[in-house]
């Protein structure tokens, strides 16, 4: 498929998709949220993709936010109808695929850009990483999950100062509060990514996915996680993958999967 704003490409197992707009230090418009909701269907469909790695293009942003010149001009009714369509199509879609996601956050992540990396399941910034939710200083909230998802992360304190200052901080400040995995030099970025891609692609996918569904599901209203984990860990029991695993262990060599 032909994308406008987006690059795929394909590194082993990984599929890296590359928010391309960096003149507009790649701002998330309609068209955007649209490609991305494409481009990880179709990772998540193809069985030869085994993690995904969300990325900007540029040296400057990850993502500077949500396009402010489309927004501006959105009324009431609009604003909450988008929420949901987005929510549903990219940030719920992101933390709910069955392959990891790692957002590779290599500048600006603010606004809905942080809330695209705090849906991914791992988030490694560059030391020039500035990430914020500045909404407030639009006359607007974080519309794509951040209220939930910054306190999830960072704790409600720190969600409830970073929200309402409009602050952004830099990648050793997003560490020290456990909004990020990793910091590391700009250059390194993707290689580091892909380094904890490939530790992931040495395990069990079906595993991963069951894990994945698990940890998020203490997260959903009404479900109870330590319930999805049984049912989860019991599922993996005569999975092919299940067999591999433990005879590989027995039989002292590494497992294929
Ligand atoms: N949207 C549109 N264009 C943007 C942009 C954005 N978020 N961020 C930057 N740009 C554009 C700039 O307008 C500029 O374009 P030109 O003027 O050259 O045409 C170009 O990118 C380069 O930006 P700067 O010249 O400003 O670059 P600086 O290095 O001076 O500053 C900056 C970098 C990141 C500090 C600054 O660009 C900045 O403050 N950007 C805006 C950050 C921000 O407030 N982001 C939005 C957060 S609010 C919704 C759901 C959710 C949301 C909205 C609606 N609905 C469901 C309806 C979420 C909202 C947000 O994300």
């Amino acid at each position: 498929m032909d994308y406008q704003n987006i690059l795929v490409s394909k590194n082993g197992a990984v599929s890296i998709i590359t928010i391309n707009r960096p003149k507009q230090l790649n701002a998330l418009n309609k068209q955007t949220i649209s490609e991305l909701n494409s481009a990880l269907l179709a990772a998540e469909n193809d069985s030869s993709v085994r993690v995904i790695i969300l990325t900007g293009s540029g040296e400057k942003a990850f993502i500077a936010g949500a396009d402010i010149k489309e927004f501006a001009s959105f009324s009431k009714e609009q604003g909450k109808a988008l929420s949901k369509e987005g929510q549903d199509n990219l940030f719920n879609l992101v933390e709910n695929l069955t392959k990891p996601v790692i957002a590779a956050v290599n500048g600006f992540a603010l606004g809905g850009g942080l809330e695209l990396a705090m849906a991914a399941h791992i988030r490694i910034a560059s030391d020039n990483a500035r990430l914020g939710l500045p909404e407030v200083s639009l006359g607007v909230i974080p519309g794509y999950g951040g209220t939930q998802r910054l306190a999830q992360l960072a704790g409600k304190g720190k969600a409830m100062e970073l929200i309402t200052t409009a602050s952004m901080i830099p990648s050793e400040e997003a560490l020290k509060i456990g909004l990020v995995n990793h910091v590391v030099n700009q250059e390194n970025l993707m290689s580091f990514s892909l380094k904890i891609a490939e530790k992931i692609i040495q395990n069990s996918p079906f595993a991963i996915q069951s894990a994945l569904k698990a940890i998020n599901s203490n997260y959903v209203d009404g479900v109870d996680g330590y319930k999805t984990e049984i049912d989860a860990f019991g599922n993996c029991f005569g999975t092919e993958e299940f067999v591999e695993g433990t005879t590989a262990f027995l039989e002292k060599r590494k497992a294929n999967f």
